[in-house]
């Protein structure tokens, strides 16, 4: 079988919102005339992506005004400008995590139900490991049955260790214990697993906020990276859920996952319009090496060319 390359795979994850931006935009292009009817559809493609209101109405805009000097031949050159105008936007939020080798790193991961945090620290461990870092898994998700197991599986597939308390244990007191590791003398990647909350749910966000506070209080020197999880199937609501988070916990980074199951990928240009947020990682399936670094030039070249 052959091996489909890093950028196959993307292009492969994003095939649904392709299929919307690419596909639905060559049509739409192999009209030879810029009309009202173009821009409407346009509109309606922009938006059914999830790029946001002013991304579409930004582009629209500037498209007009080129037609208006004549600067516009034909309608395909409008996919160029709209790449163009999404690498500027997404060159914001495109600064990958860059974790040291030999010395404690703690990536704290947060976010709502089901959003994919497990299954991220998963893929995560594995790309940690293959590139030679020692890692630690957490279960700091107390609260739902089988979590710890959920965890453990990923740990024994990708050869991590996990420390664990019972159900209902403390979160916090799961976490004093990897910090305790730390200051025994481990110096890998402790990846911290947590519950699953609603964003609007004042008893959780304050179980998260105490586990920042032992991070803080154990490794004061250590600035630990806050990874919100966001399901990119939810579009614009992720985005409303990554501003509670930010607001009350500070997240430092994003991964979007799920990208592969949804045609609404532009909710990247949103969040990082909206959101002064680096996304470090995309998810783009289930398997243990479905996880990517975001690179902005890859992500638009994955979604556009064909
Ligand atoms: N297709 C696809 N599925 C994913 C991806 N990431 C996670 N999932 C699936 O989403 C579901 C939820 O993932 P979990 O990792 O359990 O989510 P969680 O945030 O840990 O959930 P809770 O612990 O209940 O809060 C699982 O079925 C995962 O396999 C992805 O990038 N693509
Ligand atoms: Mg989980």
């Amino acid at each position: 079988m052959a091996t489909i390359s890093f950028f196959e795979k993307i292009k492969k994850g994003l095939t649904k919102t392709r299929e919307v931006l690419t596909t639905d935009l060559n049509d739409l292009f192999s009209k030879k005339v810029i009309d009202k009817e173009l821009f409407d559809k346009l509109e309606e493609l922009l938006i059914s992506a999830d790029m946001g209101p002013q991304f579409t109405y930004d582009l629209i805009d500037d498209v007009k005004k080129r037609v208006s000097r004549h600067d516009l031949q034909n309608a395909g050159q409008i996919k160029k400008i709209m790449q163009e105008r999404m690498i500027a936007i997404l060159q914001k939020i495109d600064k990958p995590l860059i974790i040291p080798k030999g010395r404690p790193f703690i990536i704290l991961t947060i976010g709502v139900n089901g959003s994919g945090k497990t299954t991220t620290i998963g893929k995560l461990a594995n790309s940690l490991k293959s590139n030679g870092h020692e890692v630690m898994l957490v279960a700091a998700d107390t609260f739902r049955a089988a979590a710890v197991e959920q965890l453990e599986v990923w740990g024994t597939r990708v050869g991590a260790p996990v420390i664990k308390h019972k159900t209902n244990a403390d979160p916090a007191a799961v976490v004093f214990d990897a910090m305790a590791k730390i200051k025994a003398g481990f110096a890998g990647v402790v990846v911290v697993d947590t519950a699953g909350r609603l964003h609007t749910r004042v008893n959780l966000m304050e179980e998260l906020k105490k586990i920042k506070r032992i991070i803080n209080k154990e490794m004061p020197e250590m600035s630990p990276e806050i990874l919100l999880i966001l399901d990119a199937t939810t579009g614009q609501n992720a985005v409303v859920q990554a501003k509670t988070f930010k607001e009350e916990i500070g997240a430092t980074g994003i991964v979007l996952t799920k990208l592969d199951g949804t045609s609404k990928g532009g909710v990247v240009v949103r969040i990082a319009s909206e959101l002064a947020l680096p996304v470090r990682y995309i998810g783009v399936g289930e398997g243990l090496d479905d996880l990517r670094v975001f690179d902005s030039v890859d992500f638009t070249n994955a979604l556009l060319v064909s």
